[in-house]
């Protein structure tokens, strides 16, 4: 138990809530409701007459609540009430298309969806045939039937206590089948995690945070929301990443969490100068890999070492750079406390300084597992507790975790998780395709991008690049479709007959250089 009254991660941040009720929690900085904001007394007042709404719509203690919406104010709000109703919070990226969002339902069960309200007409339909009782809507200017519904509803909601363990949030991500698992991930991890960041980050009063990342993943929602939430502080907050305005704004904020590619765009904006950041404290990085060289750059021209952390949607938060120390260009830093990290072999065995292996974890922030996959669970898991987390690494003589790679098949593009096999599997199920690889390539703007090498059908002149990817546009999110497109006689092949995509790689390794 975080505080007197229970689990609930709600009141832990109710316990940290700022002494005066009016001070502002957040200011939106950007969109047709530009300079509106919410004190913490609206934070109250609005999560109370949302979770009103949801329990008016069947929603109870241990629900579901799947979510696709553009961000916003109540988007949070939303996410609060969830948990003051202990529902499950389930975010969804809003670039998800039809028959992606089909699979989430149908797998996770939720007791409500809430949509956009442009999806509205869609989405009752596809909710209808995934058996999920309760559709309502939330659109980016506090529009939408659960607002609509909430407005009348009282204020004031006793918050369901909760132990640490029951579930918060479920938080799904690709597996290296292809096929979506949903992390579980409780209070008691959501809490644990942001404590700890919330004091390591060195977060004190006055602190403004410049938020800039979507909230539908672990980044964006938990690890600034939370840590924002516990300092009983404010945010400014824009619906997505513009440099213009991310320039404009930082010398009204104190720090800034993004992933690699906000860095590197802000490196190549002219306006970012150092005078822009005399007012920022802290600048924090994640998600993916931050390139040494974008670390040094940034620190000649703003004086700013970055401070990179290493996490995953399973753990939240794993590693971090100190506040204080060295924040090492290349390296993520050190286990958290409270978490235990170590390399290890193929067996499992621990392996020693500078030695490479499975970088593998386990501690409060270790989630309880994937939504009905116990065997996927028992897959990742060691016999003795540690989460085998698919990155390779190795820790060096002073401590810091350095990433050298992944043995999972996995792209990581601006921050955004794409797995092979997924977008494989559509374009193989395209006519005229036999088969496909998707490989990941070195990317200037998003660290990697995706592209396909692909077989097809003899005759077939009118498979081509743009056709294809025109049809994967309609079956995945935006972030997956492959970026090039290039077509081979026959795809290489290993004497078991697998795809060799290490052969692949080297010739198109300069595409987008
Ligand atoms: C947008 N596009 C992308 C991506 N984002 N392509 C590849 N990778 C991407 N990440 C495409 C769009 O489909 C579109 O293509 C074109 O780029 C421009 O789209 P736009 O929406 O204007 O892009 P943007 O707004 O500039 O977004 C890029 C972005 C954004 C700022 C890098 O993707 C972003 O905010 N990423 C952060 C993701 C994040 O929060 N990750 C944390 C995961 P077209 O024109 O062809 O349609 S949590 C996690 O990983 C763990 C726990 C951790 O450690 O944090
Ligand atoms: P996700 O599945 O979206 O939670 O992404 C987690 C993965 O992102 C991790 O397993 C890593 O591969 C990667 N990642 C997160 N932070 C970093 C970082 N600082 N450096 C390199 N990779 C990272």
């Amino acid at each position: 138990m975080q505080n007197g009254k229970s689990g609930n991660l709600y009141h832990l941040i109710e316990s940290r809530f700022p002494a005066d009720m009016q001070a502002r929690f957040i200011t939106l900085m950007d969109g047709p409701r530009q300079g509106i904001w919410y004190n913490y007394a609206d934070l109250v007042s609005i999560s109370a007459r949302f979770a009103h709404a949801m329990a008016a719509l069947g929603v109870k203690r241990g629900d579901r609540v799947a979510v696709q919406v553009e961000k916003s104010a109540e988007n949070l709000f939303l996410y609060l009430a969830t948990l003051r109703l202990g529902a499950v919070y389930l975010p969804l990226n809003s670039a998800y298309q039809k028959g992606e969002i089909a699979y989430f339902l149908e797998d996770s069960g939720p007791a409500l969806f809430v949509c956009r309200p442009e999806d509205e007409a869609e989405m009752v339909a596809l909710a209808a045939r995934c058996g999920v009782p309760a559709v309502a809507t939330l659109g980016i200017a506090a529009d939408g039937s659960l607002p609509d519904m909430a407005i009348d509803l009282s204020p004031e909601f006793d918050t369901v206590p909760m132990d640490a363990d029951d579930l918060a949030a479920i938080l799904y991500t690709s597996g290296t089948t292809g096929r979506s698992k949903g992390a579980m991930t409780s209070h008691g991890n959501l809490a644990s995690n942001a404590l700890a960041l919330h004091r390591l980050w060195g977060f004190r009063a006055g602190d403004v945070l410049l938020h800039a990342l979507p909230i539908f993943h672990v980044h964006g929602l938990f690890v600034a929301t939370n840590t924002t939430l516990l300092n009983g502080g404010s945010m400014l907050f824009l619906s997505r990443f513009d440099p213009d305005r991310v320039v404009a704004l930082l010398g009204q904020a104190t720090v800034m969490m993004g992933v690699p590619t906000f860095y590197t765009r802000l490196l190549g904006h002219p306006g970012f100068t150092r005078d822009k950041v005399a007012h920022m404290r802290l600048f924090i990085s994640g998600s993916a890999p931050l390139l040494a060289d974008t670390h040094r750059e940034f620190s000649e021209r703003t004086g700013h070492a970055i401070l990179e952390r290493y996490g995953m949607t399973e753990g939240g938060m794993i590693t971090s750079n100190p506040l204080e120390g060295d924040r090492v260009p290349g390296t993520v830093g050190f286990p958290l406390p409270g978490v235990e990290l170590r390399i290890a072999g193929e067996k499992g065995e621990v392996l020693g300084t500078d030695h490479v292996g499975s970088i593998e974890f386990k501690g409060p922030n270790l989630f309880k597992g994937y939504w009905r996959k116990p065997e996927k669970t028992a897959e990742d898991m060691r016999p003795d507790g540690f989460f085998i987390t698919g990155d390779v690494g190795r820790i060096d003589a002073r401590g810091y975790l350095h990433i050298v790679g992944r043995a999972k098949d996995l792209i990581i593009s601006g921050g955004l998780n794409v797995y092979p096999k997924e977008v494989e599997m559509v374009l193989d199920g395209l006519d005229g395709v036999v088969e496909s690889a998707v490989i990941g390539l070195p990317h200037p703007d998003f660290g990697e991008a995706v592209a396909a090498i692909i077989q097809k059908r003899p005759g077939r002149d009118d498979v081509t690049e743009a056709a294809l990817i025109a049809q994967v546009r309609d079956l995945l999110a935006s972030f997956k479709v492959p970026k090039r497109i290039w077509f081979v006689d026959e795809l290489p092949r290993n004497q078991m007959g697998k795809v060799q995509k290490a052969l692949l790689r080297p010739q198109h390794q300069d595409t987008f250089r």
